[in-house]
């Protein structure tokens, strides 16, 4: 019988052991049971808003999987939660920030949900204009080089949103340097409602990669274990000092864009239905399953944890206070202007100039 510090056929010649399968299964599910949570709670009237990850969940622990915690930086989207769990985000960190309350560590309930973000663990806030984080992510790597700290920035963004002028800059600059970061673009064939083949005149985003000196990788993003490949060759490629990689990981989006959203408007049974068929999640329990990795008592142990996390995570988020409102100018200016217009700090050349709110009066 296997134990878990023994390596099975399967994962092997990558160098998991059972342990790092099972392991990788568990974050996987965990982060779907809250996912699904956080569509009842938004249905419940409980949350305002869900932005979901469900069809990403493979692609997005596999990439992640080989980071180092703590040590290299995470500058995720705002589908990133199972990114953002395999990089040490607990539950109840992603749970609190849908209730927006004081203690949420991604912004104390300022941020939109989902703008997830922990600043002692190297963890960018998502960004909410898309595509900027791959710049903040580039600038990160420059840092790291730089120093010479052996970091390497991870970041990611959907395929509509590398249609931005930031993700050429970005891809530019990191090429020119050989900046030790990793570009993930998760390709679910929509953004928002409009699909692939109106954003893009070439078929794959990769292929942006080699205009940029660097390689671009297409991995199938229901296939757990070659996401893990890909993103370990790639992450072990930056840290070496070899340069950045661009990854298209082809995901399905198997929710609405977000709760605001009704996908049934714009896509057809038949696509739909397809989307479904790519869930990456039965996929990798039906190969662990057959590598004889998960047998019925592990699946049986996981499923009750990933019940019991979701519930003390959504229990100890809805229980914690709302944010202060004394506190809602923090972290907005240097030092808190003062709330009335007419006070005389207002009525300074800084904002009461000759052009305008903030005109000094010349050229600029
Ligand atoms: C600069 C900017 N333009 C538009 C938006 C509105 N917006 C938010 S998500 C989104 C779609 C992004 O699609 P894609 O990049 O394919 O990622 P997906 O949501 O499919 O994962 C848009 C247009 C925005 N947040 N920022």
């Amino acid at each position: 019988m296997a134990t878990d510090a023994a390596t099975t056929q399967l994962g092997a010649d990558l160098g998991l052991t059972r342990a790092d399968l099972i392991e990788m299964y568990r974050l996987i599910a965990i982060t779907r049971a809250i996912d699904e949570r956080m569509w009842i709670l938004n249905r419940a009237g409980k949350i305002p808003f869900v932005i979901s990850g469900q069809g990403h969940e493979g692609a997005q622990v596999g990439l992640a999987y080989s980071l180092r915690k703590g040590h290299d930086w995470m500058v995720p989207y705002y589908r990133s939660v199972a990114s953002l769990i395999t990089f040490g985000m607990h539950p109840r960190e992603i749970m609190i920030a849908q209730f927006a309350k004081g203690v949420d560590p991604s912004s104390g309930g300022r941020q939109m949900p989902g703008h997830y973000g922990v600043k002692d663990r190297n963890i960018l806030s998502v960004s909410s204009p898309v595509t900027t984080q791959v710049l903040h992510a580039t600038g990160i790597a420059l840092a790291a080089k730089l120093r010479k700290t052996d970091q390497v920035a991870i970041t990611y963004t959907g395929e509509g949103s590398s249609n931005q002028g930031d993700f050429f800059e970005a891809l530019n600059f990191a090429g020119i340097h050989k900046l030790p970061v990793v570009f993930v673009v998760e390709n679910n064939g929509y953004a928002i409602s409009v699909p692939m083949s109106m954003q893009s005149s070439v078929p794959d985003i990769a292929m942006r990669g080699e205009g940029f000196g660097m390689p671009g990788v297409i991995v199938d993003g229901a296939d757990v274990l070659d996401c893990y490949r890909t993103g370990k060759e790639a992450i072990d490629r930056a840290r070496r000092g070899d340069g950045p990689t661009l990854i298209e990981a082809k995901v399905t989006r198997m929710t609405a864009h977000s709760s605001d959203d009704q996908q049934t408007k714009y896509r057809t049974a038949e696509d739909l239905q397809a989307g479904q068929e790519r869930d990456p999640l039965p996929r990798f329990r039906e190969e662990l399953r057959q590598a004889g990795v998960l047998d019925e008592a592990t699946e049986a142990k996981l499923l009750a944890e990933s019940k019991v996390v979701v519930e003390d995570a959504t229990d100890w988020a809805e229980s914690q206070s709302d944010p202060d409102p004394a506190t809602a100018q923090r972290h907005v200016y240097a030092d808190a202007p003062p709330a009335r217009m007419d006070d005389p700090f207002w009525q300074t050349e800084r904002f009461i100039g000759d052009g305008g709110p903030t005109s000094r009066g010349g050229a600029s």
